[in-house]
């Protein structure tokens, strides 16, 4: 460890559904954050920490690589980037399932329908892992936005995609047939902290449990 005072660097989404409730979550624990125009990085005035806005698909990298110490990020992307990344606690924000969907016409005859068929996703990482599972061969198309499009535009047959209420699968002609993973937010951590870092850190989960605890 050197002589600089002990500090948490923490990667959060920049924009996006999990903004919010990251920065509240902070704030709730007491860690105000200082306003800055360009919002690349801040600090905070109230605990030694400092704040770096991500996409939150770059965020397990950075916490593997040890340029943030700890992170939030969904459970969807933590698996689907596959980063030795430690998850030290669940957040109980940022829920959704990632599900397989298949044209609402058509009726579902279990995973080994999916045989041969064109798979269209954001996960190919999980979905692979899925198919592997199951000894299932599909075509696994990645596609980075609007998932939901590529049946009906001939570009797939099926999609593993996220899912809340329901309604853009619906609003797209498809049905939830498969849940491949559970998911919400959660916090985790660089597994080389120094011991200074690792105190802090036990700080932050104690307030985090105590939020929790207020909220239940
Ligand atoms: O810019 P950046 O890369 O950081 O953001 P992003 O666009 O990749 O992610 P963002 O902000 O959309 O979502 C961030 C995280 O929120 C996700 O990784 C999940 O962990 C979580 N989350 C929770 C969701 C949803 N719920 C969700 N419903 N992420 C996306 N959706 C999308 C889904 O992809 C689909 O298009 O919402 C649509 C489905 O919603 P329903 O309610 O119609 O079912
Ligand atoms: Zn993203």
């Amino acid at each position: 460890s050197s002589d600089k005072p002990a500090k948490l660097r923490i990667a959060i989404q920049k924009s996006g559904r999990l903004y919010d409730d990251s920065v509240k979550l902070l704030n709730e624990c007491g860690i105000e954050l200082r306003n800055v125009k360009d919002r690349l990085k801040t600090e905070s005035d109230t605990f030694p920490m400092e704040v770096f806005f991500l996409r939150d698909d770059d965020i397990p990298q950075y916490v593997e690589d040890g340029v943030a110490d700890i992170g939030i990020v969904g459970e969807n992307v933590l698996f689907e980037k596959n980063k030795k990344a430690e998850i030290v606690e669940k957040l109980g924000f940022g829920k959704c399932r990632l599900s397989l969907a298949i044209p609402r016409s058509e009726t579902y005859q279990g995973v080994q329908s999916l045989d041969g068929k064109r798979i269209a996703t954001s996960y190919p990482f999980l979905v692979n892992e899925f198919l592997k599972k199951n000894n299932i061969n599909g075509e696994v198309h990645e596609i980075s936005g609007s998932v939901e499009i590529a049946p009906g535009i001939g570009l797939a047959d099926v999609v593993v995609d996220l899912v809340s209420s329901g309604s853009t699968l619906f609003m797209n002609g498809l049905k939830e047939v498969e849940t491949i993973l559970q998911s919400q937010s959660v916090l985790i951590k660089n597994n080389k902290l120094n011991k200074e870092q690792e105190i802090l850190l036990d700080k932050l989960l104690f307030r985090i449990k105590a939020v929790k605890k207020a909220k239940r």
